[in-house]
């Protein structure tokens, strides 16, 4: 395959600095075991800010193969801003990724999809790869159907974004996330298919064939595979499941 698997773990507000460590230590020495950190499938995780230095030591230490992200960023790079985090900090600590948008953020923060191309922007400056996620609520799938909202969200978060920007784009359906009910995987396909296309729209053909298209909402080891099979689907975004050592382990194997 031309675009390499990519399985992030999006902790989100769940494991403190110390159970971190021993969570990281052990995913590694389990996938070690199955012989499966080969780069065939890149892994990710995003731990809450307060752990970020110490798992960013951790994998530094111990050569452990995961790319490291933050949750959210700042759409500012300094100053007079209680409680915020720059880019720039996410960078400094080896940070790769940075998830901008997740429908937690729009919900319980407020994040217009301005906000959202903002802190697009903000990443980019700073070297991040944005996770630029997408997706619509229960109302917006009876109202508007499957890919009215994410489509539109996704192409207001590219709009200054230049044609050879290293971006991920994760698709969530809102009514998916940490419901137990998965999207099926035509859904998936669906609106991870019209995604590329408005990638290939606003960046080109060449950022279309290389920018991964990631399917969150309930992933566990029992439906990755049915996903991955899909041709627009380029890997997975996984909250809950995520959290499960064995189940995050059986997930990135989904292949072997
Ligand atoms: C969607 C997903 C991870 P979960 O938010 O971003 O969470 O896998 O728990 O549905």
């Amino acid at each position: 395959a031309v675009r390499t698997p990519l399985i992030a773990g999006n902790w989100k507000m769940n494991l403190d600095h110390l159970q971190a460590v021993a969570f990281v230590q052990k995913l590694h020495w389990t996938l070690k075991d199955a012989k499966h950190e080969d780069g065939s499938v890149e892994v990710a995780v995003f731990p809450p800010f307060t752990d970020l230095r110490t798992v960013q030591t951790l994998l530094d230490a111990d050569k452990i193969p995961f790319s490291l992200g933050g949750q959210d960023l700042s759409p500012k790079d300094s100053g007079a801003f209680t409680g915020d985090i720059s880019g720039a900090f996410l960078a400094k600590l080896d940070a790769q990724y940075v998830i901008i948008g997740h429908s937690e953020r729009r919900e319980y923060h407020h994040e217009t999809d301005e906000v959202v191309a903002s802190k697009v922007q903000a990443a980019l400056r700073h070297g991040l790869v944005p996770v630029i996620c997408v997706g619509e609520t229960a109302e917006d799938l009876e109202k508007y159907g499957a890919s009215a909202v994410p489509v539109g969200q996704l192409k207001t978060a590219l709009a200054d974004v230049p044609a050879d920007a290293d971006i991920v784009v994760a698709y969530e359906p809102v009514w998916a996330i940490g419901s137990g009910q998965a999207a099926t995987p035509d859904q998936a396909q669906d609106v991870c298919a019209k995604l590329r296309a408005v990638v290939a729209d606003t960046l080109g053909a060449d950022a279309a064939e290389r920018t991964r298209v990631l399917y969150g909402g309930s992933v566990k080891a029992a439906n990755i595979a049915s996903f991955m099979r899909e041709p627009d689907v380029d890997g997975a975004l996984v909250g809950g499941a995520s959290l499960v050592v064995d189940e995050f382990a059986a997930i990135i194997r989904y292949q072997k």
